[in-house]
């Protein structure tokens, strides 16, 4: 850890206290470091854990402009905050260096890195990958967006690092060298934090920076790196790519450079957009020695994730899907297209906070597919105004109430809001909880 020698007189800031800054600070006391810890809140998720386990550093809590960032020598800022925060352009225009804690990690770690960012779709690919990499014998770890911060895996020793990552954390990564990355899919997502789609889309490609292999959607030029000439490049697609889905002696299969794989059926969950997951997962791992066997096993036993076209139950003949996870519209439309049968057969709840997305893009899904559009949370109103197929309602009590009314034999309740939760939850899970809890009532 040669890079830690070189900063160990270093003034360091940890910016932010919950999952990202506990495993910063946590890293860095075990490496004899004693950084000071700001966050904005008065009470930050981890204060809890720091006033047991390390109560003697210099803390601050509250208001940013009092915490005296620019007297730092380093600031390692969590990926909730943003840089263009007031109290933190003024320490970066001060020349204190600002980094997220991927960077950190990557400055430091000396083993092969699998990197995936996108719009949708990053959690199912990188457990996927996981799981295949396991099944094949390597030791793994799993990490980033999906939960656990990275600086909690850094002292295993593991073969290979799954690192999902999100657009902001991607924005304070600077020299992370992938063995392969991707980013699978770009649709309008955390506009509230760019000022402009583009912006988002080129925070997404900085993940090609140094990578070994490029892995694109052939489908997706958005998914392009600009620059043409960097590293090797190979695509996935539905009908086209390196990697991509055909019929083959009757049955769908998964296409691998030009040779029949394996038949989609191997893969326990369905829908289209996992399947396109599936051949990411293929592509990503092509460094790597998987067996045929390896794949067949692990794909048949890889359950998919909750909250993501989760089946929770049958009542009636109608049977509801949670897809709470479907938090900005590309999700949304995945479900609706991988649920949709002819007619409009889906009721769908919708709703919550859009985060500034333009949601006319569902309207001609809405119109082919969906017989009612449940509408409830902060841009209820706006969703609701995209087709005279919708109704409003002020909780998830009542849209699955009134789902159930609307909603007769053979037809598909679909929550999947295309919207984030927390105008009125926590995070998604506890959202789709009370999807399922909701759904349960109805039995009674
Ligand atoms: N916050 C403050 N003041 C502070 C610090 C944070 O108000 O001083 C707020 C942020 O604005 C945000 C919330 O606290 O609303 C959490 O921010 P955080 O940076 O402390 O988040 P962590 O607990 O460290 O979790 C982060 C990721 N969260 C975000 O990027 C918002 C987690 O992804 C990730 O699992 C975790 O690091 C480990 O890498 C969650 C997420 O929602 C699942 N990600 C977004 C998404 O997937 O769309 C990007
Ligand atoms: P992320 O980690 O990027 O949010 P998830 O795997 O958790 O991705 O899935 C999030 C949502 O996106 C779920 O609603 C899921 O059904 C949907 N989804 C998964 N894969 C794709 C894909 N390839 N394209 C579009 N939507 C997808």
């Amino acid at each position: 850890m040669q890079y830690l020698n070189e900063i160990k007189s270093k003034h360091i800031t940890v910016l932010g206290l919950g999952v990202t800054g506990l495993g910063i600070v946590r890293f860095l006391l075990s490496q004899g470091f004693t950084p000071k810890v700001v966050d904005s809140r008065a009470n930050p998720p981890g204060i809890d854990w720091l006033k047991e386990h390390a109560p003697i550093l210099d803390t601050h809590f509250g208001d940013l402009d009092d915490a005296e960032l620019c007297s730092s020598d380093m600031i390692i800022i969590s990926p909730g905050l943003s840089l263009k925060i007031p109290a933190v352009a003024d320490a970066i225009n001060a020349d204190v260096e600002v980094i997220g804690d991927v960077e950190l990690f990557a400055r430091i770690n000396t083993k092969p890195v699998v990197a995936v960012t996108g719009s949708n779709g990053k959690s199912t690919v990188v457990t996927l990958a996981y799981d295949v990499l396991k099944e094949a014998g390597y030791k793994v770890a799993l990490g980033g967006n999906i939960g656990t911060a990275v600086l909690d895996l850094l002292n295993d020793d593991f073969d290979v690092y799954v690192l999902e990552l999100s657009s902001f954390q991607l924005d304070t990564t600077t020299s992370l060298k992938p063995i392969s990355a991707t980013v699978l899919n770009v649709s309008e997502d955390h506009l509230d934090r760019y000022d402009s789609y583009q912006a988002y889309i080129d925070s997404k490609l900085s993940i090609y920076n140094f990578a070994e292999l490029i892995i694109v959607n052939a489908d997706d030029s958005q998914t392009h790196p600009v620059e043409r000439d960097t590293a090797p490049q190979i695509n996935f697609g539905a009908q086209q790519g390196d990697y991509h889905l055909a019929l083959h002696n009757g049955e769908t299969h998964f296409i691998v450079k030009g040779e029949a794989f394996l038949p989609v059926s191997t893969l326990r969950v369905v829908g289209k957009h996992n399947y396109l997951n599936t051949l990411a997962v293929m592509a990503l791992l092509s460094p790597f020695a998987v067996s045929k066997e390896q794949y067949k096993n692990a794909l048949g036993q890889f359950n998919g994730l909750a909250h993501r076209c989760q089946f929770v139950a049958e009542l009636n003949g109608v049977k509801y899907f949670n897809d709470s996870k479907a938090t900005n519209v590309g999700a949304t439309i995945a479900a609706i297209d991988s649920l949709a049968s002819d007619g409009e057969n889906l009721v769908v709840i919708a709703g919550g906070d859009a985060k500034g997305a333009d949601l006319n893009a569902l309207k001609p899904y809405i119109e082919q597919h969906v017989k009612a559009l449940i509408c409830f949370g902060k841009d209820a109103s706006d969703l609701a105004a995209i087709t005279n197929k919708s109704y409003l309602t002020n909780n998830m009590e009542e849209a699955v109430t009134l789902a159930n009314v609307l909603s007769s034999t053979g037809n598909i309740v679909l929550l999947a809001p295309a919207c984030a939760s927390i105008d009125m939850y926590n995070n998604y899970m506890q959202r789709g909880d009370d999807f399922i809890q909701c759904v349960m009532a109805q039995q009674s």
